[in-house]
């Protein structure tokens, strides 16, 4: 709900009193990255994907996370191999919950955590041996169809080549084996990572089969969505109802042999834009393929998101069977959304994810009332907040240069225009081709968008706006539990979903509910409701 002016100014003021608790740089660093929304101020900036101060409990990831653990894991059919101490695996085996299932014989490694488990001695004497080892040792016990070597910190510290490992590998197996230089360290966030990543997914295997047209009618590739708690599946579900041909999924339940025809698309639908944009640009620059941003969360957007792909398309036959899917799965969903709207209506929520989710999701909790009044994201950029219109404008920094912006150039042969011209112009205007609008504007007045939110600050937070539900990660779950205020981890789902889709967002909504209505809640007291959480006694004279 928007917010009188009167009242905006009353939150501007509660901000700069939670950040007087900091030293004056770390104040000044700290309120760049928060916004009230306040559309009476125009275009509002945000400062985003700057380092985060030391000592800052923050809640980001880093560049090895971005890269292994978001845009690579999920490809199922390659062995992903870890060189580094195995404390960084073991941190991302199986955690982010990218499910994969392949026919009866196929390839699938989804289950496993390759690492060299590097030792004290291999930092001082070079781990690369025992690299080669483990890839003779993976490829001839796994088969894999591609081989990725993933390099965390101390590999770029000591200076281990992974390049040449890399190169002479596939010589030795005549598959590919792609290093990627993702040290932890090489960028301010996983988003560093996912640049990494897919700078080498466009350079080495999409578009490297010799396929020329696709394998079916209105092909698509679905980019940005990883199938945490099977999300993909539920989306492809209705996709194939209506009768669209997903050629590739990047990367959730993705494989190596399906991203070699991803050029053969004609639409690349765009659902996470942080962490795969890159790739949907490059494909467009390559292969003249648009890509259209997509929501698949919440009933509303989802559908809006079908409407939006059956008018790039423009086939009236298409376009009716879309209706008709639309309203076969509205029948089925509207009336429990509704059952849960009641029992959660007129409740507040923060929503703060890593990269997209926080924008995301605002929309599917407005769909059972409840109102988001702070949002952010770990480590998005200001594009993500402010819309892509403002991308000429960021500033590089140091920590930016740092990764390789890699150019791609016009396929002579396979360049082609999808859609006839006139008809891109029509539509142009209608559906969001090849642009992000970012999360502020749709934020109301006097919500909070904070940038890489930290614990200080979501205590603080919590205390101001009293949030009826957290929408977090793991790292402050907990935190948040034990102040008595439910948190719905929007990563991993908490060993649910699918969220995603029309059953999805059933699903989250049941969720939500058990959350509010858990006779659980009785059963907590927070420590300082018991008692003080200081106590001291004045004496006289000292004893
Ligand atoms: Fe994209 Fe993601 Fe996200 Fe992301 Fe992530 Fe994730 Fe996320 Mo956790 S790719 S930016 S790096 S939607 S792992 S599936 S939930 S922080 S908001």
């Amino acid at each position: 709900m928007a917010l009188s002016k009167h009242e905006i100014e009353k939150r501007k003021k509660a901000l700069e009193k939670i950040l007087e608790a900091y030293p004056a740089k770390t104040k000044k660093n700290r309120r760049s990255h928060i916004v009230v929304r306040d559309t009476s101020e125009g275009a509002q900036e945000i400062t985003a994907n700057t380092r985060t101060l030391p000592g800052i409990m923050t809640n980001r990831g880093c560049a090895f996370a971005g890269c292994k653990g978001v845009v690579l894991g999920p490809i199922k059919d390659m062995a992903h191999i870890v060189h580094g101490p195995i404390g960084c695996s073991y941190y991302a085996w199986g955690t982010r919950r990218n499910k994969a299932k392949t026919a009866e014989g196929e390839v699938n490694l989804i289950n496993y955590a390759f690492s060299t488990d590097m030792q004290e001695s291999d930092v001082v004497f070079g781990g690369e041996k025992k690299l080669i080892a483990m890839i003779d040792e993976v490829v001839e016990t796994m088969k894999p169809k591609a081989v990725t070597i993933t390099a965390t910190c101390p590999v770029g510290l000591i200076g281990d080549d992974i390049g040449s490992v890399a190169k002479a590998a596939e010589k030795k197996y005549g598959i590919p084996v792609m290093s990627f230089n993702c040290e932890g360290y090489k960028g301010v966030s996983q988003s560093a990572g996912h640049h990494i990543a897919n700078n080498v997914l466009m350079q080495r295997i999409i578009g490297s089969s010799d396929l020329e047209e696709p394998a079916g009618k209105y092909a698509i590739n679905i980019l940005g969505e990883y199938n945490i708690g099977g999300d993909s599946w539920e989306i492809e579900r209705v996709l194939k109802d209506i009768g669209y041909h997903v050629v590739s999924v990047m990367t959730g339940d993705g494989s190596y042999e399906q991203l070699k025809d991803a050029h053969t698309a004609e639409l690349n639908l765009v659902q996470c834009h942080r962490s795969i944009n890159y790739i949907a640009e490059m494909l467009e620059e390559k292969y003249g393929t648009p890509w259209l941003k997509v929501n698949f969360i919440g009933v509303q957007s989802t559908a809006q998101s079908l409407r939006d792909m059956a008018l790039y398309f423009g086939d009236p036959a298409l376009i009716q069977k879309t209706e008709e899917v639309i309203a076969k799965e509205l029948a089925q969903v509207e009336v429990v959304m509704e059952q849960y709207k009641k029992l959660c209506e007129g409740k507040t929520a923060f929503c703060f994810v890593g990269g997209s989710r926080g924008h995301h999701y605002q929309g599917l909790f407005k769909e059972i009332g409840i109102d988001t009044v702070l949002a952010g994201y770990e480590f998005a950029h200001r594009d993500d907040y402010e819309g892509r219109e403002v991308i000429p404008n960021i500033k590089m920094d140091a920590d930016n240069k740092n990764i390789e912006e890699i150019k791609v150039t016009k396929d002579e042969k396979r360049y082609k225009l999808k859609i006839p011209k006139e008809r891109l112009e029509e539509i142009k205007d209608k559906i969001p081709l090849s642009y992000y609008n970012g999360m502020i504007k749709d934020m109301d007045d006097g919500t909070f968008i904070v940038d890489d939110l930290n614990h200080y600050e979501t205590e603080e937070f919590i205390k101001l706006l009293k949030p009826d539900i957290l929408a977090s990660g793991i790292k402050d779950k907990y935190v948040i539990q034990k102040m008595g205020i439910p948190s719905k981890q929007l990563h991993s789902y908490d060993y649910s979903g699918p969220y995603a889709g029309f059953k999805g967002a059933v699903k989250f909504a049941e969720d939500v509910t058990m959350g509010f209505t858990s006779p659980t809640w009785n059963y907590i007291v927070p420590p300082w409701k018991s008692s003080p959480t200081l106590e001291g006694t004045v004496t006289e004279g000292g004893e």
